[in-house]
């Protein structure tokens, strides 16, 4: 896996990446506009393979790197995977058929990206990782990963968890039910791992995860298995979900039930997308950690920046903050996404 607290540079890659795709670009020789870079010429061409559109989260993402690549005055070209791998694998291929000046991908899972990141390297096409990450052997198949630290989000949503529980008053023993995100997927892995971090080093007499199921980010697997859950596990005293979209259709699994989410369930999810606000302004969600999707303006910077073959950080990570239920109403109005 990808150490993500390494900050190394990737500059002799990302130069000779860089200069050696403005070369391959040079044959191309048909747009004029010279609105989108630095160096004038033609419109720089990026191509764009989305996870799909499975949450609020997904949606704020796609259209804040729309929005961008139009403000920056590239040539986009935008797929939309569904969810799928393979999908990914072929969009990758038809940009580098292409000749695209870069390709981005937020990869839906961490492993099997290898073959087509070669392929990609072979033809001099830098690749930039955007949202969520890969696990490879080769680091120099892509130059660098603009996202957030998905592991220390699963840490903040214990920690949070820790204020939620002090503020319900809830003593002794603590049962977790926990909505996973995507099987394979980094963040799910890496929420997870952060999640269980905390647990086992402050609790590991009082918290247990007693059920544990991907509800693969979307509201209608959050329901389901939630509902699965409350079935097999009817005595669960909190929900930690990997986003607010399987919170909010676990939410409506819990109604279901006859309980009381926020109450009966605490419920701690991940995003802060506004439904997830809207949920907790009305008391059924706990506490929120901030996942930004917004990550459109500095992918765009950092597509320049290594078009130009210039060095950039290995990781380029994302600002959030935690909120928690009586912040809600007041933050609601002055969400962006
Ligand atoms: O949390 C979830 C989305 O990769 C950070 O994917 C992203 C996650 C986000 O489907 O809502």
């Amino acid at each position: 896996m990808l150490n993500r607290r390494n900050f190394l540079t990737a500059a002799v890659g990302v130069a000779a990446a860089g200069g050696l795709a403005a070369c391959a670009k040079e044959d191309e020789g048909s747009s004029t506009s010279s609105s989108g870079g630095s160096g004038g010429g033609k419109k720089l061409t990026l191509g764009f393979s989305q996870v799909g559109s499975e949450s609020g989260w997904r949606s704020a993402n796609t259209d804040s790197v729309k929005a961008s690549a139009k403000e920056a005055g590239y040539n986009l070209k935008f797929s939309d995977a569904q969810q799928k791998q393979e999908n990914q694998i072929s969009a990758i291929r038809s940009f580098i058929a292409q000749k695209v000046d870069v390709i981005a991908f937020s990869p839906v899972v961490v492993t099997g990206w290898d073959a087509v990141l070669k392929e990609a390297k072979a033809k001099k096409i830098p690749v930039v990782l955007t949202d969520r990450s890969v696990e490879t052997s080769d680091e120099s198949l892509y130059v660098t990963l603009v996202g957030s630290d998905f592991t220390d989000e699963g840490r903040r949503a214990a920690k949070i968890l820790e204020k939620v529980l002090e503020k319900a008053g809830h003593k002794g023993a603590v049962k977790i039910a926990q909505l996973e995100g995507t099987t394979g997927a980094a963040p799910a892995i890496e929420r997870a791992k952060g999640f269980k971090e905390v647990m086992d080093a402050d609790h590991k007499d009082d918290w247990k995860i007693v059920v544990s199921q991907t509800g693969d980010f979307t509201r209608a697997g959050g329901k389901q298995v939630m509902a699965a859950f409350l079935q097999s596990n009817p005595d669960i005293d909190v929900l930690f979900a990997h986003n607010d979209d399987m919170g909010i259709g676990a939410i409506q699994a819990i109604e279901a039930a006859g309980k009381k989410p926020g109450k009966d369930i605490l419920i701690v999810t991940v995003d802060g997308v506004k439904d997830g606000f809207v949920a907790m302004s009305e008391g059924k969600i706990n506490a929120i950690v901030e996942c930004n999707p917004l990550l459109g303006p500095q992918l765009m910077e950092v597509v320049q920046k290594v078009k130009d073959g210039e060095t950039v950080e290995r990781w380029i990570k994302t600002e959030e903050s935690d909120f928690m239920q009586d912040q809600a109403k007041e933050v609601l109005p002055s969400r962006k996404y």
